[in-house]
């Protein structure tokens, strides 16, 4: 296993959008095993494909208290939402920085796993927040992009600042 670069916002690689992928081979388990490793190395509890510069539709997430509760979606799409909830949401790729963002209560996702099997996953709370979230950077979004055009200057100030600080800074 290898721990992998995370792209920082405001990174344009951050607003490519990742292409499905076409059959799930040694490629995509050898990739997804690098993200859990970097995402457990960053302390985080989700991690997308596009935030370590690959261009392919594959999220990993953990969400489990004692990190040993891995899971992999291939190419999810989001087939029904419902409601609405308000979370405070950080980012891997946005350090340092955390806002309240608005997203679906209970979502059902639809996915391949590991062993190109497609299923289906009815997820809320956190866990519902953390794939919207995962799937918008494969969309080439972040959560930044939710906030009003001042609160984002604010950011992109707050991160230069904290860059300035530690210049040489690697996760
Ligand atoms: O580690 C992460 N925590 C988090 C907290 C609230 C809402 C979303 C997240 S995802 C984030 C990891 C990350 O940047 N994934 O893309
Ligand atoms: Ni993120």
């Amino acid at each position: 296993m290898a721990k992998l670069n995370i792209l920082e916002f405001p990174d344009p690689r951050l607003r490519r959008v990742a292409q499905p992928v076409d059959v799930v081979t040694d490629r995509e388990r050898k990739l997804a095993a690098d993200m859990l490793e970097t995402m457990y190395s960053a302390r985080g509890i989700g991690l997308a494909a596009t935030q370590v510069n690959e261009g392919v539709r594959l999220l990993v997430l953990d969400l489990s208290e004692t990190r040993d509760q891995p899971r992999v979606f291939i190419n999810p799409e989001i087939i029904s939402r419902t409601g609405s909830q308000t979370c405070e949401e950080g980012c891997l790729s946005v350090p340092g920085i955390y806002a309240e963002v608005k997203r679906a209560e209970e979502i059902r996702v639809r996915a391949l796993g590991l062993d190109g099997e497609p299923f289906e996953q009815d997820a809320d709370g956190l866990l519902a927040v953390c794939i919207q979230h995962e799937i918008d950077h494969l969309d080439g979004k972040v959560f930044v992009d939710y906030l009003s055009p001042l609160k984002r200057r604010m950011v992109e100030k707050k991160l230069k600042k904290q860059r300035q600080r530690e210049p040489d800074a690697v996760a």
